[in-house]
């Protein structure tokens, strides 16, 4: 699909992205994100990739969820990655050990934190492609294990009644080195001997540990001091067991993530539609969480700087570093015309998240924003998939066709890259990206 004299059509790219998808489905019907560099099952990944198969094969959609629900915790928790058998990926399920946790799911490996929770998004995704009657039986399927997910959300990660969930650590953000992450990472203090490493430069001694590195430019992902501090914190959870009272009880993270809980309030939606088109009533306790979510996301608003932002948990003190998250209250559909309009505004705005590829994942103006960097300036097509989403339910139709546009352009002259830069489109990171294939699926067949 790349440097052809004639740009292939619509039909060829759907083929492409769809042979994508093919190579990159795995033993027992679950989809790699990328070859190599990404051998498990992701959450989110799994449901973007569903919303994708969705479109053309329905039966491989409800196996990828099905498969991710073989993941989910007697708790209702769905880890972010379900590791994938054999002995090249021992070292990988050794490292988080999941079986120290009794609501761990037995014979299978796991991590032990989330991702944003899209699964219900992903359902109703496929729901629609079902006449009333499947869509029905699918979602009597799915209801429990979504309700026991939300469920376990508040639960576990809305201790005081909030309205919002707090998150432990950076992957479970799904934007892992996103800056406002990696400003909580650096106001902690790290264990001694990550300082000795720092101070001896023997950062790069280390890096054989990565995974991303051996695949991509290491100028392109999270530094390898970053990357350690994140390994601490997987360490010390697995310590505790992953019992969440134990590791809230000292935790370095607890943060109210903005991008999480607009997903997290969408996704809330959904389940409502899902349980009503079932006859069911969802329980009391998360009927409630569900109506203070939906009034909550408007504390994080800063009417000083007029954006939202990610919060501390602890102190309710505002991260205020705008990134991508900054605009995916609009996904959450629950904010006013008004706030819609601002955030609109800014997306148009070339020296914010305007320009030729929208949308970069940090704004154009920060000091943060990185060309090619992970997460902290390159576009993403699944962020622009929720953006166009969100847009397009507060009427501005032109605006997301312009976000899918340029997704689908980027895409036909590229092939589906993991990310690119915003300024040229220069493809970056895995290649053959599965979820990049899938949305783009999605967004050229709704054309
Ligand atoms: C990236 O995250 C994983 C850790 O979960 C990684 O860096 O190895 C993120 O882009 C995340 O959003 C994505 O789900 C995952 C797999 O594509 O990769």
């Amino acid at each position: 699909m790349s440097a052809a004299a004639t740009p292939p059509n619509k039909n060829q790219v759907i083929d492409g992205c769809k042979a994508v998808l093919e190579q990159n489905q795995r033993d027992g019907g679950f989809t790699a994100p990328a070859e190599g560099l990404y051998p498990h099952q992701w959450l989110w990944d799994s449901c973007f990739i569903a919303i994708g198969l969705a479109e053309y094969d329905v039966p491989r959609a409800q196996t990828e969820l099905r498969n991710l629900l073989r993941g989910q915790w007697s708790n209702g928790m769905i880890p972010h990655m379900i590791f994938a058998d054999g002995d090249e990926h021992k070292r990988d399920r050794n490292i988080w050990q999941s079986w120290r946790n009794p609501h761990a799911p037995d014979g299978l490996a796991t991590s032990g934190l989330t991702q944003p929770p899209m699964l219900a998004e992903a359902v109703v995704r496929v729901g629609a492609k079902l006449t009333l009657t499947e869509r029905r039986s699918w979602y009597q399927d799915m209801y429990p294990a979504l309700t026991a997910y939300h469920r376990w959300i508040y639960a576990e990660r809305d201790p005081h009644n909030e309205g919002l969930a707090l998150l432990i650590h950076p992957w479970e953000s799904g934007l892992d080195n996103s800056p406002p992450w990696i400003e909580q990472l650096h106001q902690h203090s790290r264990p001694w001997w990550v300082s000795a490493i720092d101070v001896l430069k023997l950062d790069s001694a280390v890096r054989f540990l990565r995974r991303d590195t051996k695949h991509v430019p290491p100028g392109q992902r999270i530094d390898d001091i970053d990357a350690i501090l994140y390994f601490t914190i997987i360490q010390r959870f697995r310590r505790k067991n992953w019992d969440i009272n134990r590791i809230l009880s000292r935790s370095i993270f607890s943060f109210i993530d903005l991008p999480f809980n607009c997903i997290l309030i969408r996704a809330n939606q959904h389940l409502q539609d899902i349980a009503k088109t079932i006859g069911r009533t969802l329980p009391e306790d998360l009927a409630r969480s569900i109506e203070k979510s939906n009034s909550a996301l408007d504390t994080l608003w800063d009417g000083y700087s007029s954006q939202y932002y990610s919060q501390t948990f602890i102190t309710h003190s505002p991260d205020a570093t705008p990134t991508i998250g900054t605009l995916l209250p609009l996904y959450a559909g629950t904010i006013t015309p008004e706030r819609a309009k601002e955030l609109v505004a800014m997306l148009t705005d070339p020296a914010q998240f305007g320009g030729a590829y929208p949308v970069p994942s940090v704004p154009f103006n920060s000091r943060w924003y990185k060309e090619l960097g992970y997460w902290q300036g390159p576009t993403w097509i699944n962020t622009n998939w929720l953006i166009a989403d969100g847009l397009r339910r507060y009427g501005y139709d032109t605006e997301a066709r312009a976000v899918e546009q340029a997704s689908i352009d980027v895409v036909t002259k590229h092939g589906p890259y993991e990310y690119f830069s915003a300024k040229n489109g220069v493809p970056a990171g895995a290649r053959n990206f599965s979820w990049t294939a899938a949305l783009i699926i999605d967004m050229l067949k709704r054309r």
